[in-house]
């Protein structure tokens, strides 16, 4: 099966020219100016831009907050919907099981033959033993080059000390896996919280204050002095405020291998949606928490610097009634907001329609650069030869607004409930077959691939 879409604007993460794109198969077969081939369907993009599909390298469809447990890959149609065509999958260890063992057992239980995107897996370690940390290894075999520990969530069960952080570190880097970290410093949260708690304050907005940006800061300046005494690349996931991004570009300036992300809900909202009425704000409960205005322009800015180098979603989502278990005590409040499917569209509209990045960059972070930072950059966050046919049709022309009855996301809420948009995804390809047509999704379950990740992503080259 042959595909010509024609006469769109082609958007790489370098430039933009008018062109065409012949799909055959699963493949991306050609990219040019007037191509001059038979297809069986022609495909008129005029007036439309093509961007590959996104690549979104921090989802979580199998959190687990005290017992609670998100929405799983049965809706991973709101990926499609939204231009993502490959997320990477954080999978906490299991007690008792080994990385790899355990995300095998996931892969069969909940994504195989329900994912309708493409997916690979970033392990998270739990159980810090010497065992655990010898795994490490195995996992660019198994297609996981990286490895994720969570400095914040104190007796929790996937909370990470700094001995566990540095043994990862210095057992990832021969191997070319790479570190990730969720930086938040633990104890001084837990002081918070208690302190806010004995005086009587439970309602969610006490979930931002009791995490200020210095817990961030502190903990992101000790993650990259780990790395340093480890020798090893590190990469900071989630980095929210303006202490943690200039710990990075210290870094980067003394020649470290230090790289971060950022994603949508912290360019876009602030801390003030914690104090919605009616324990409304529960819902724009994540970690770390919300930040104000000037954070959020320090990111964008961020962003075009070059010191953040992706905008992911932290897609994680728990309905208004599991956020209910903290009613009474915001600590008790499942950490976490949907929003894969609003990434795309709200970078375009609050991004690339206010000038703060262009088309290209747009594309640099939500679709190659994550694609590189996890060895999938031979198939995937690109549009060229040879490369999966992974592509967006995005309509620049829709205005909308975001709302519920629009979302595919499986909860009772949208975190961007009457946002404005700018354009929409008329039409996403996976693998060469179309999935969304119309702005519709209409493809499958199960038609989502695994990926198999190459070590040494971009926090070695
Ligand atoms: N933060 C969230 O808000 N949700 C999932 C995990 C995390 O660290
Ligand atoms: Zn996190
Ligand atoms: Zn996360």
């Amino acid at each position: 099966m042959k595909t010509l879409i024609k006469d769109g604007m082609i958007v790489t993460s370098e430039h933009e020219f008018k062109g065409d794109i012949l799909i055959e198969g699963t493949k991306i077969e050609a990219i040019g100016r007037d191509l001059r081939v038979e297809a069986d369907e022609v495909i008129n993009a005029e007036g439309m831009y093509i961007l590959p599909g996104g690549v979104d390298q921090h989802a979580h469809f199998s959190f687990e907050f005290m017992g609670e447990r998100t929405k799983g890959f049965e809706t991973t149609n709101s990926a499609i919907i939204g231009g993502t065509t490959t997320v990477i999958e954080f999978v906490n260890q299991e007690q008792g099981k080994g990385l790899v063992e355990t995300v095998e057992d996931y892969n069969k239980e909940w994504v195989e033959g329900i994912s309708m995107v493409d997916y690979s897996f970033h392990p998270v370690i739990t159980n810090p033993t010497e065992e655990t940390f010898k795994d490490i290894k195995n996992l660019p075999e198994a297609g996981y080059p990286s490895v994720k520990l969570f400095m914040a969530y104190k007796g929790q069960f996937f909370h990470s000390d700094d001995e566990a952080v540095t043994n990862a570190l210095l057992e990832a880097k021969d191997a070319g896996v790479t570190v990730m970290v969720h930086a938040e410093n633990a104890d001084l949260i837990e002081l918070m919280q208690k302190k806010a708690i004995a005086e009587g304050n439970t309602n969610p907005y006490y979930h931002a204050l009791t995490r200020p940006p210095i817990v961030e800061t502190e903990a992101t300046e000790r993650a990259i002095n780990l790395a340093r005494f480890a020798e090893a690349p590190i990469y900071i996931v989630h980095v929210t405020t303006k202490g943690a991004v200039d710990a990075i570009k210290k870094a980067k300036e003394e020649g470290l291998p230090v790289f971060g992300e950022t994603c949508t809900q912290y360019l876009l909202l602030d801390k003030e949606y914690l104090a919605k009425d009616n324990f409304e704000g529960a819902n724009f409960v994540c970690s770390p928490a919300l930040r104000d205005k000037d954070d959020q322009e320090y990111l964008w800015k961020s962003l075009k610097d070059g010191w953040l180098n992706a905008v992911s979603s932290d897609h994680c989502s728990f309905t208004t009634e599991q956020k209910k278990m903290g009613l009474d005590d915001f600590r008790k409040i499942p950490n976490g907001s949907p929003g894969l499917e609003n990434r795309l569209p709200m970078l375009w509209t609050y991004g690339v329609e206010t000038g703060k990045i262009t088309r290209p960059e747009l594309v640099e972070y939500y679709a190659a650069s994550p694609a590189r930072n996890n060895g999938i950059d031979h198939k995937k966050g690109y549009l060229a030869p040879g490369y999966d046919a992974d592509i967006v049709i995005y309509n620049p022309h829709v205005k909308k607004k975001v709302k519920l009855e629009d979302s595919l996301n499986g909860v009772d809420f949208t975190i961007y409930e009457g946002f404005d948009q700018v354009g929409e995804c008329d039409a996403v390809f996976l693998r060469g077959t179309q999935v969304v047509k119309d702005a519709k999704y209409i493809g499958e379950q199960g038609q989502g691939h695994f990926v198999k990740g190459k070590p040494f992503g971009t926090a070695f080259r």
